[in-house]
C-alpha cells in the first residue's frame, strides 16, 4: 500500500520531535519509507497556540490502514502526545492522510476516515505533498496540484 503520513508538532522541540518521529516511521514493521517532505511553519488552522512545524511522509507498506493507525498512535504516545481536547496543542500529531485509492469510514476497531476528511482544504499538508509528488490523487478530491491552486491564500513557508 501506497500509504501518506501527516506530521505536525506545534508544542516543545518541534523540529527535533519531527525528525524522531520521521525515524521511527522508517523502523516500522513490514513497511519503508520511500520519500520525506521538507518542514514547512503555519498558523494553527482550527486550533490555538505556537506556530506549527508539519510534514509529510510517504510509506510503501504492507501493514493494512487499521494496522498503520495503530502504529501511528502509538508513536504519538511514545512522544508524549496527549488528548486534552480536540484540536488541542500537541507534541506530535501523526494522521493517515491516503491509504493507496482506499475511501474508509470506520468506527471499529477504532475511528478511521481515509482519506483525510480535511487534507484537500489544508495547504500545511498539501505543501509538503506536493514536496513528494504533487500529481499524486487524493480520491475524490483531484491531484494535489489542483487542491494546493485552492489554497494558495493560507500562509505556509519553508522552514530552514
Ligand atoms: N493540526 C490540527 C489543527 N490545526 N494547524 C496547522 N497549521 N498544522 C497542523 O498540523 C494542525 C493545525 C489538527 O490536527
Ligand atoms: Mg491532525
Ligand atoms: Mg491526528
Amino acid at each position: 500500500m501506497d500509504a501518506w503520513i501527516g506530521l505536525g508538532a506545534n508544542l516543545g522541540e518541534r523540529r527535533a520531535t519531527l525528525e524522531a518521529a520521521l525515524d521511527a516511521l522508517r523502523t516500522l514493521p513490514r513497511t519503508r519509507l520511500i520519500a520525506r517532505s521538507r518542514l514547512w511553519a503555519s498558523a494553527p488552522v482550527d486550533a490555538t497556540g505556537p506556530d506549527y512545524l508539519n510534514a509529510v511522509a510517504r510509506l510503501d507498506t504492507l501493514l493494512d490502514a487499521h494496522d498503520l493507525l495503530a502504529a501511528l498512535q502509538a508513536i504519538e504516545a511514545r512522544f508524549g502526545r496527549e488528548r486534552a481536547y480536540r484540536n488541542a496543542p500537541r507534541t506530535l500529531d501523526l494522521d493517515l492522510l491516503l491509504a493507496g485509492d482506499a475511501t474508509i469510514d470506520t468506527a471499529t476497531p477504532r475511528p478511521l476516515v481515509v482519506p483525510h476528511p480535511r487534507l484537500h482544504e489544508r495547504a500545511f499538508v498539501l505543501r509538503p505533498m506536493a514536496d513528494i509528488d504533487a500529481d499524486v490523487m487524493v480520491p475524490g478530491r483531484g491531484p494535489v496540484r489542483q487542491c494546493l491552486a485552492r489554497v494558495a491564500d493560507q500562509r505556509c513557508v519553508p522552514w530552514p
